[in-house]
C-alpha cells in the first residue's frame, strides 16, 4: 500500500467517531467533504487502487467501495436524525399564540382628571372650546390686566410663589394662581364671539389644610360676544351644576367680589345629600357653593381692544378638587396629591 494511504480501519473508526459528533448540517458538509469529497480521504484510497497489483486492487477495491456506501448511508441516516431533532425541538417549544398574556395591571385616570374630563365635557357640549395656557406667568397676564393692581393683597408674597428672576429690581414672573391669564391671551389673539374654557394647575403661597392646598386645579371659563347678559350666565352654569350634581339642581347666585368681574357673585345649589333641609356638607344652610362668576368688567374688554360699549361676557372660576369632593364625598383636599394608593383606589 502506498504511504500516503491510509488503512480503511482507521478512516472508517475516525469518520464514524467525527460523524457521531457532528451537531449540525454545516458540520455534516465539512465531513463529507472532508471523507468522501473529491480530495476526501477516502477518494484518495480508491484512487490509489490504480497502482496496486490485480489481486490487492480487487479485495481493497471491494472493502474501500463498500465503506464508502456505508459512510454515505451513514451520512443520509445523520441528516435525517438531525432534521428529526430540530423538529422535535420545535415541537417541544410548541406554544399557542392564541392565548391570552397573562393580565397587566390597570391603572384608573386620578379622581381630579375623572372630574375635571365631566366638567370639560358640559362645556364643550354647549360650544366651549377647551384650550390651556402656561403654568409660569408674567404678573401683566396674571394680575395687571385683570385689573389686580401691584398694591392689592392677592399679590401679597403669602399668596403668590414669585419666580426667582429680576428686572429693573422687580419680579415679573410667577406660577399663574389662577388660569385667568390665558383668556386675556385668548382676548388678545382673537376676535368675539369668544367660548373657551380653561383648565390647568394653579400655585398658591399658603398653608395647607382641609380645604386649602398650594396647588390645585382650576377650570375657567369665558363667553364674549355681543349682547350676552347675567341670563346668559346662570342659564350656562346651571345646565352644567345639573350635569355634574344631577338633573333636579337648582341654583342661586349670591353677591361676590372679585375684581374682575362686575358685578361678582357666586353659584350656589340646593344641597343634593339632605335636600335643602341642613346637614353638614352644607353647613346646616341648604345650599353649597360651587363656583365664583361674573360679568366681565368693560376696563378689561378694553384693554385688549374690545369695544365695551358693543361687547359683553361673562365668566366663571371653579377648582375641580371642590367638585370631586362634593361629588365623592371627600372631607380632605390633601388627599388629592400625597400619592395614598388606597385613596386613589377607590375612584
Ligand atoms: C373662583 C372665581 C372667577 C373669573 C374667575 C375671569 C376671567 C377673565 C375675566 C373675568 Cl379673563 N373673569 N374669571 C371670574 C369670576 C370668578 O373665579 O373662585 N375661582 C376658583
Amino acid at each position: 500500500m502506498p504511504s500516503d494511504n491510509e488503512s480503511l480501519t482507521q478512516i472508517e473508526t475516525q469518520a464514524r467517531r467525527e460523524l457521531d459528533a457532528a451537531p449540525d448540517e454545516d458540520a455534516l458538509e465539512r465531513w463529507r467533504v472532508a471523507f468522501l469529497g473529491r480530495r476526501g480521504r477516502l477518494t484518495l484510497v480508491l484512487r490509489s487502487l490504480a497502482d496496486l497489483p490485480v489481486g490487492e486492487r480487487r479485495t481493497l477495491g471491494a472493502q474501500a467501495n463498500r465503506l464508502k456506501r456505508d459512510l454515505e448511508g451513514a451520512l443520509q441516516e445523520k441528516k435525517a436524525e438531525l432534521a428529526r431533532s430540530a423538529t422535535d425541538a420545535l415541537v417541544e417549544e410548541r406554544i399557542d399564540v392564541t392565548l391570552p398574556g397573562p393580565p397587566l395591571p390597570r391603572g384608573r385616570l386620578h379622581p381630579t382628571t375623572q372630574t375635571l374630563r365631566d366638567v370639560l365635557d358640559s362645556f364643550v357640549s354647549m360650544g366651549f372650546q377647551v384650550v390651556e395656557g402656561p403654568e409660569i406667568e408674567w404678573d401683566h397676564y396674571n394680575f395687571e390686566a385683570l385689573r389686580i393692581p401691584k398694591d392689592h393683597p392677592a399679590r401679597d408674597m403669602w399668596q403668590t410663589l414669585w419666580i426667582d428672576y429680576e428686572q429693573d429690581g422687580e419680579r415679573p414672573m410667577l406660577l399663574r394662581t389662577h388660569t385667568s391669564p390665558m383668556q386675556i391671551r385668548v382676548m388678545e389673539q382673537t376676535q368675539p364671539p369668544i367660548r373657551v374654557v380653561v383648565p390647568g394647575r394653579c400655585y398658591r403661597h399658603e398653608a395647607t389644610d382641609p380645604t386649602h392646598e398650594w396647588m390645585m386645579t382650576q377650570v375657567e371659563g369665558l363667553a364674549v360676544d355681543e349682547g350676552i347678559s347675567l341670563g346668559d350666565l346662570k342659564g350656562t352654569l346651571a345646565d352644567f351644576a345639573r350635569r355634574i350634581f344631577g338633573p333636579d339642581r337648582k341654583v342661586a347666585f349670591r353677591c361676590d367680589y372679585f375684581p374682575f368681574v362686575e358685578p361678582g357673585m357666586e353659584l350656589r345649589i340646593d344641597c343634593f345629600l339632605c335636600g335643602g333641609e341642613g346637614c353638614r356638607t352644607c353647613s346646616r344652610t341648604g345650599w353649597i357653593e360651587i363656583l365664583g362668576a361674573g360679568m366681565v368688567h368693560p376696563d378689561i374688554l378694553d384693554a385688549v381692544g374690545y369695544d365695551s360699549e358693543r361687547y359683553t361676557g361673562f365668566a366663571f372660576g371653579m377648582g375641580v378638587e371642590r367638585i370631586a369632593m362634593l361629588r365623592h364625598g371627600i372631607e380632605d383636599i390633601r388627599l388629592f396629591y400625597s400619592n395614598d394608593l388606597r385613596f386613589l383606589r377607590q375612584f
